[in-house]
């Protein structure tokens, strides 16, 4: 098959790729709150690190902050019918912290509360299971102004908020996660500072990331003691694997160390220990680690979250003496983040989560592209093959991994919608759904429908 054929919307599914993936896999589409919510400054939410971080000059892309956003906020009712005419049977949405306690702890505002249970009754009266991450990058400015990841209350005050939450809406949430990709809140945030708080400090890194696992530990039994039977906790991680273009051995010690920071959250969570070596790779001193933290962090979750994109391959320079990531992969196709499209790396990763941990379930809970979309301002319609092409391949790939023996009960691309990409503001899209910001006006992509397709024959293939 041509990538023509494949990325027409109608496309007919090949049989044995809807063959490998088992009743009852659930298909979705993810967002998170500062990124699609807008309605910053509405019904009593507090300010959030991204708040500030996109309102610094310099930090984002042509100051571009998350203020409006996609207008999610007011329009999610128009975005489950959306999602509905997707075919969807999940979504994946984050709540923000600051809108549910605008000072990070202590008065609850009723409206944030309010705004998810409105969204989780209109999921539900769709038939769309809802997935709830607690924490998707946007802390309380009022925590971080008190010390933020780098203190241990954080965690405290997260496992306070997890229980409010799932006070509220508990009886309703199929699917739990405590955090999106600590790996990013650590390592982005406080060491290089691309990202908020925009700290530069590797040596607070590990503390960060210390943190943030404890509060997940800390938050698992207040989530399970008020979530539904059945109803399944677990967290995501990000995993971008490391490959060799040669077997030198500066590039195989280049290939450790990647694998290393792999496993940074996964090892403690799983395992109860750090990866040995990887503060060293760091060139940094480890956390300070109490007594009872590595059980709690590694109580047993129901499921991991797991977010892939792309991968890094490593080669050694003329001499050999050293090896580097290699910034262009001959005939390789690259996204418009400059991430290498490359779904072997999807089916590896999740064929070793599954050797190395044995986790109960996966979940995909983000894949996606951005690639530069062409609308000429008035059709309906938006032509985006390279990034149906980059969905059929990935999903293929998450096939092979399960047909391998993992266990994966889920898909969900990223993203439902354009929307804030972080320090790139909106200038990269990775929506199955394109937005015209200007106007609010949602089009749903030929991906979109691809997508949708895909989902309608897998639901015939099924029955
Ligand atoms: C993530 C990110 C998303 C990004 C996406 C593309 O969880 O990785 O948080 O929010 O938008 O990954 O960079």
């Amino acid at each position: 098959m041509s990538i023509l054929d494949h990325t027409h919307p109608q496309a007919s599914a090949d049989a044995d790729l809807l063959r490998y993936f088992p009743k009852d896999f659930v298909w979705g589409a993810a967002t998170s709150s500062y990124q699609v919510e807008g309605a910053v400054n509405e019904d009593g939410r507090g300010p959030s690190i991204w708040d500030q971080f996109s309102a610094t000059p310099g930090k984002t892309y042509q100051g571009h902050t998350g203020e409006v956003a996609a207008d999610h906020y007011h329009r999610f009712k128009e975005d489950i019918a959306l999602m509905k005419s997707l075919n969807l049977g999940a979504y994946r949405f984050s709540l923000s912290w600051s809108r549910i306690l605008p000072q990070g702890t202590g008065a609850v505002n009723q409206a944030g509360l309010d705004f998810y249970e409105r969204l989780v009754d209109a999921l539900l009266a769709q038939d769309i299971a809802p997935m709830a991450t607690l924490y998707h990058w946007d802390l309380p400015l009022a925590l971080h102004e008190k010390g933020g990841w780098l203190k241990r209350d954080t965690a405290q005050a997260f496992a306070d908020y997890a229980e409010i939450v799932a006070r509220r809406l508990g009886d309703r949430v199929t699917w739990w996660q405590t955090h999106n990709e600590p790996w990013c809140i650590a390592y982005q945030g406080y060491g290089i500072g691309i990202h908020a708080p925009g700290l530069k400090d590797m040596s607070l890194v590990p503390t960060v990331g210390h943190n943030v696992l404890l509060s997940h530990g800390l938050a698992m039994p207040r989530l399970r003691a008020h979530v539904r039977p059945g109803a399944q906790v677990g967290i995501t991680l990000n995993f971008t694997p490391g490959y060799g273009a040669d077997e030198q051995p500066s590039t195989l010690a280049e290939v450790g160390k990647a694998a290393r920071a792999d496993r940074w959250f996964s090892d403690p969570l799983f395992k109860g220990v750090y990866p040995d070596g990887f503060f060293a790779d760091l060139g940094v001193a480890p956390p300070l680690i109490k007594d009872g933290d590595m059980a709690l962090i590694s109580t047993p979750i129901d499921f991991l979250g797991v977010n892939n994109y792309t991968r890094t391959l490593f080669q050694a320079t003329g001499d050999g003496s050293r090896s580097k990531k290699v910034d262009l992969v001959q005939g390789s196709l690259y996204t418009d983040l400059h991430w290498e499209v490359y779904p072997p790396a999807m089916r590896d990763v999740l064929v070793w989560l599954h050797k190395e941990y044995a986790p109960k379930m996966m979940l995909i809970t983000e894949n996606g592209a951005a690639f530069v979309d062409d609308w000429d301002g008035s059709s309906d319609h938006i032509h985006d093959p390279l990034r149906t092409a980059y969905l059929h391949d990935y999903i293929r790939a998450v096939g092979e991994a399960i047909q391998q023996g993992a266990s994966v009960g889920g898909y969900f691309t990223w993203s439902l919608l354009d929307n804030y990409e972080w320090m790139d503001g909106y200038s990269k899209r990775f929506g199955m759904v394109y937005i015209d910001f200007p106007t609010q006006r949602r089009i749903i992509k030929d991906s979109g429908l691809w997508y949708a397709n895909f989902i309608r024959q897998y639901k015939m293939h099924q029955s």
